[in-house]
């Protein structure tokens, strides 16, 4: 039996009465599929940047695959680097904003993600659904933590595939085509990490 994949979205959060990827891991931990353990983290700063540390320090974890809604997005976009930098004029959902500050101090300037995202686009794209790889996943709790999870990889020398995928914003309800598009990628990195 292999280490498990843990997979992560967030909950509703500013305007946000839905989140995508809140949805998107539900539905997923509904398979019980064993090769996943699937959990949404608070859209908070804080708590879920030491969440996310946490499970990563303590679990012996094949791979990590954090899912956000990019509420804009029109489609899966495939973050290719986390930025060692918070920058956000809106509060999360503690109620707190954070403006122009290092996440982890004298810490690299990014981290670039771990997965196979070439393999993830590829095979998004052969189902027919939009994907494009992005340079930046913002300046909110979604970067935090994915910036968070990389340092912690890397802290750990943990060598193992860790990084970020955004969602677009649907109605309460609609999942696909973004939970195939999903599906189809954390089947590509299971079969990579066997
Ligand atoms: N999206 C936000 C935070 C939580 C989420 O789902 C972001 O892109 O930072």
């Amino acid at each position: 039996m292999h280490h498990r994949i843990l997979v992560t979205g967030f909950d509703c959060f500013g305007e946000h009465g839905h989140n995508t990827s809140q949805a998107i891991v539900e539905a997923l931990a509904a398979r019980n599929d064993p090769r996943f353990s699937c959990r949404v983290l608070p859209t908070s700063f804080q708590r879920a940047g030491a969440l996310i540390e946490s499970w990563i320090e303590t679990e012996q974890l094949g791979a990590v695959v954090m899912l956000g809604l990019a509420a804009k997005a029109g489609a899966l976009r495939l973050e290719r680097f986390a930025q060692n930098r918070d920058s956000s004029a809106s509060a999360d959902n503690d109620g707190e904003s954070r403006a122009e500050a290092p996440i982890v101090q004298a810490a690299p300037k990014a981290y670039a993600s771990t997965l196979p995202l070439e393999r993830f686009a590829a095979a998004v794209r052969s189902l027919g659904t939009p994907v494009e790889l992005s340079l930046s996943a913002g300046g909110f709790v979604c970067n935090h933590v994915y910036y968070r999870a990389r340092h912690a990889v890397e802290l750990g020398n943990l060598r193992i595939p860790c990084g970020f995928l955004h969602v677009p914003a649907t109605r309460p309800g609609q999942l696909e085509p973004w939970l195939g598009a999903v599906t189809e990628c954390l089947g590509v990195l299971a079969a990579a990490i066997e």
